[in-house]
């Protein structure tokens, strides 16, 4: 089998709720890019990647360039076993992972296709029925985000991201932990993010003063030491995000003893091949791994689910139902929350059939 086209689309994704995080971030409607692989036994593979804006060395628009220059060696290749690919394209152009995770989530939907096999039995085999999700609450007012919290318990939600910094307002940070884990009580997990917008002084502050409550801190600051900082200052368990995204970093977040959980998002890897060795790492490390991608629609969430499902599920903190936070969906046939858990699709490679007519034409075709 062979490849012998490639396609690009660029799709708004609407939140729908405003998203806002520190440092004036926000994620209200942003590009995600799709990219189809095509065979000439007619398979179809499907990639996306959805960068937001100032938040990890990643943007929309540079997917394009990075997978025109990449063309060369896919077109005319065998996609049956991803790694392989993989692994001459990163001689062809080191670096730029977050265009390769599209390419690679595609080359996996290919070989699950060619195997007639759901991407979690080629990833190691499914480990689970259903996944545990998070919330993710925007930084508005403490009262607000508790009422977010509420609604979202309700619905089976028992993991709350609470977002910090928005407003530079370590007390606001403080009674915004608060009031969510009063809202939820005692049990469900709470935490929050500052997105690396804090400065180790103001996140041991707010640590201090949640330090009775059962809280864990996301990425305050924006490097692992600071981060390690805070962590032992507070001694509140840490998750590692912005700062983790390949084997140096993972095992610098380790030594520096604050990755007790850690995001595994496909995009800073480079996709599933990437991010399944970096689950394997973890799985070394004892970090607790929350799977997901930066954002996106129903092509990331499936790839994140079938790799999650194949992971022990006493390791997974969570998973995120990324395509449930925007429109349009992108995939009628994929799978959506229930009761704050989610499975991975049944059908072989991704599973998902992608719609041609929310696509629309692509915007680039080699
Ligand atoms: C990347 N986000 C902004 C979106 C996901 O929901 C989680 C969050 C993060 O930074 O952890
Ligand atoms: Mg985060």
């Amino acid at each position: 089998m062979k490849l012998i086209r490639i396609s690009v689309w660029h799709v708004p994704l609407t939140s729908h709720t405003a998203y806002y995080m520190a440092d004036g971030k926000t994620c209200d409607t942003v590009e995600t890019v799709v990219v189809a692989l095509e065979t000439d036994a007619g398979l179809t593979g499907w990639g996306e990647v959805c960068p937001i804006p100032h938040y990890l060395p990643a943007y929309a628009r540079g997917v394009a360039p990075a997978v025109q220059e990449m063309a060369p060696m896919l077109l005319g290749a065998d996609p049956v076993g991803p790694e392989a690919l993989m692994a001459k394209l990163d001689k062809h152009l080191p670096g730029h992972v977050y265009a390769k995770s599209a390419l690679d989530i595609a080359l996996w939907d290919l070989t699950g296709q060619a195997a007639n096999l759901p991407l979690h039995a080629l990833l190691g085999g499914r480990r689970t029925e259903t996944m545990p999700l998070y919330h993710s609450i925007t930084c508005v007012a403490p009262d607000e985000m508790s009422r977010i919290a509420q609604t979202a318990y309700q619905s089976g939600m028992r993991q709350f991201q609470v977002k910090l910094g928005a407003d530079a307002d370590w007390q606001a940070d403080a009674a915004r932990l608060r009031e969510v884990r009063e809202a939820v009580g005692d049990g469900p997990l709470v935490y929050g993010d500052w997105n690396c917008g804090a400065t180790s002084l103001d996140a041991t502050r707010v640590g201090r003063a949640v330090a009775d409550l059962d809280i864990m801190l996301e990425q305050p600051c924006a490097t692992i030491e600071d981060c390690a900082r805070v962590r032992a200052a507070t001694g509140l368990p840490m998750k590692l995000d912005e700062n983790a995204h390949d084997t140096a970093s993972l095992l610098q977040g380790h030594a520096q003893g604050c990755m007790d959980a850690v995001a595994l998002k496909l995009s800073k890897f480079g996709g599933l091949s990437a991010t399944r060795r970096a689950r394997d790492l973890c799985l070394h490390l004892g970090a607790k791994m929350c799977i997901e991608d930066t954002w996106g629609s129903d092509i990331t969430t499936a790839a994140l689910l079938h790799l999650g499902a194949s992971t022990d599920p006493t390791r997974v903190l969570n998973v995120c139902d990324l395509s449930g936070y925007v429109a349009p969906r992108l995939a009628p046939d994929a799978p959506t929350r229930e009761q704050g858990r989610i499975s991975p699709p049944d059908g072989p490679g991704l599973g998902i059939q992608p719609d041609k007519d929310v696509l629309g034409l692509p915007d680039l075709v080699l």
